[in-house]
C-alpha cells in the first residue's frame, strides 16, 4: 500500500506553497453564449449570478461564491483559465513567491479583473496550462434547499478540472510538489503512470491528469446529489433528440468509485457530472492502484471508454489569450501518420474511414 501525505512538499526554494483549498472556477471560451446558456443553464441547472454582452457567471446550488464557471464569448473554444481557492489573502501572496522561487512568471490582477473575484495571482503552469489562484470572491446566496428553484441536472457544486498532458509523470511531480495528495492511479508494470488523482479537498481530486497530447483541457466536472439526476438528464437530451451531447456513459468509474456521465457543449467542451466518490481527509489516505490491464479502472461494468474520450480536448489560452501549442511533437506526427495517441497507452489506427483502437506495442 502507497501512502500519500497530502501536506508533504517538495520545496527546494525554501517558499511553501500555498496552501490551496480546492479548485474555484474556471473560464471556457466559447463561440454562442446563448447556446452554451441553454446548455449550462437549462440543461444542467446553473444558476446566473451575472451576465453582460462578453459573459456568463455561472454557479451551483450549494455554492456562495460568485462564480464557478464562466462562459466568455470568444472566435474559438478554448479554455481561459483554471483557478484554484487558496486558503487566505496571504496565500495569494504565498503563490506569487512560490512560483518566482521555482521559476515560474507571475502576474498580478487587480480585483475585478475577472467580475465578483478578487486581487488574484496568475501564471502559465510548468504544464502549460492558464491558472489562477484567489482567496477574495464576492457573496451570493446558498441555494441548497430553494428546491423551489432546483431544475434539470441540479448541480451541486464544482468537483474537478481534469487536464491531459504528455508527461503524467512529470505533472503528478509538479502537482504533488504544490501540495496535492494522491488518491489513485492507472500505473502499468514496467512503471509507467497513464493517470492519476490528486486533491486537495477531502474527495478523490481537485484535478486529474490524463496522458495525451497537451496543454489541452480534458474536462471540467459538476456534482450532482444523486445519480438519478444524471439518468434524468439522458432521457431529457433523448426527448429533445439532442442525445448527441452524450459522449460517454451514464457509468460506474473503477477508479473514484463516482456515478458518471460526461457531455459535450455546444463548442464540444467536455463536462462531467459525477456523484458520490469517497472521502480522502486522512493523512494517510491510501493510493488506489490501478493496473492498465484492468478493464474494470475506467467503468467499473467493463464497458470499453469511446475513443473520442481518450482523443478530444479543448485547446487552451496563454495569459493574453492566445492559444498554446501543444508540447508533444511525436505524439502530432502520429495523429498526422494515422495513428492517434490517447490515454491509458491506447492508440487508434486508422483504415480508410475505420477508425480502429488498439493497445500500443499491439499489432492491430
Ligand atoms: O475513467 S475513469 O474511471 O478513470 C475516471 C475518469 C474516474 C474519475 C473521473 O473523474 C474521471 O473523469
Ligand atoms: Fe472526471
Amino acid at each position: 500500500m502507497t501512502v500519500t501525505d497530502p501536506t508533504a512538499t517538495a520545496t527546494t526554494t525554501g517558499n511553501p506553497p500555498p496552501d490551496v483549498i480546492r479548485s474555484g472556477y474556471a473560464e471556457l471560451i466559447v463561440t454562442d453564449l446563448a447556446a452554451s446558456r441553454w446548455f449550462y443553464v437549462d440543461l444542467l441547472g446553473l444558476i446566473v449570478t451575472a451576465e453582460d454582452d462578453d459573459a456568463i457567471y455561472l454557479r451551483a446550488f450549494e455554492e456562495y461564491l460568485h462564480h464557478s464557471l464562466v462562459l466568455r464569448r470568444g472566435d474559438m473554444p478554448a479554455l481561459g483559465r483554471l483557478a484554484y481557492r487558496v486558503r487566505g489573502q496571504d496565500q495569494v501572496d504565498a503563490a506569487e513567491r512560490y512560483f518566482r522561487g521555482i521559476g515560474v512568471d507571475t502576474r498580478r490582477v487587480p480585483a475585478g479583473a475577472t467580475r465578483g473575484i478578487g486581487e488574484a495571482v496568475r501564471i502559465t503552469d510548468p504544464l502549460g496550462f492558464p491558472v489562477e489562484f484567489f482567496y477574495d470572491a464576492e457573496h451570493t446566496e446558498r441555494f441548497t434547499q430553494r428546491y423551489d428553484l432546483h431544475h434539470g441536472n441540479a448541480i451541486t457544486r464544482l468537483d474537478h478540472f481534469n487536464v491531459m498532458v504528455p508527461d503524467v509523470k512529470a505533472a503528478h511531480r509538479y502537482y504533488t510538489g504544490l501540495g496535492f495528495g494522491v488518491s489513485e492511479t492507472i500505473i502499468d508494470d514496467e512503471d509507467n503512470v497513464y493517470a492519476a488523482w490528486l486533491y486537495r479537498k477531502q474527495t478523490v481530486h481537485d484535478v486529474a491528469l490524463t496522458g495525451g497530447d497537451g496543454p489541452r483541457l480534458h474536462h471540467i466536472a459538476f456534482a450532482t446529489a444523486e445519480r438519478h439526476q444524471i439518468l434524468h438528464t439522458c432521457d431529457v437530451l433523448g426527448a429533445l433528440h439532442k442525445e448527441h451531447h452524450i459522449e460517454r456513459g451514464p457509468g460506474r468509474h473503477g477508479v473514484s468509485n463516482a456515478f458518471y456521465l460526461y457531455l459535450r457543449d455546444p463548442d464540444g467542451h467536455r463536462i462531467e457530472i459525477y456523484t458520490t466518490d469517497y472521502y480522502t481527509g486522512d493523512p494517510d489516505n491510501p493510493t488506489v492502484e490501478w493496473s492498465v490491464d484492468d478493464d474494470r479502472r475506467r467503468s467499473f461494468w467493463g464497458h470499453a471508454v469511446v475513443p473520442s474520450w481518450y482523443t478530444d480536448g479543448s485547446r487552451v489560452h496563454d495569459l493574453d489569450g492566445r492559444v498554446v501549442p501543444l508540447s508533444a511533437p511525436a505524439v502530432r506526427e502520429a495523429e498526422r501518420t494515422g495513428v492517434i495517441v490517447g490515454a491509458d497507452g491506447f492508440a487508434i489506427a486508422t483504415e480508410g474511414d475505420q477508425k480502429i483502437p488498439f493497445k500500443l506495442g499491439e499489432q492491430v
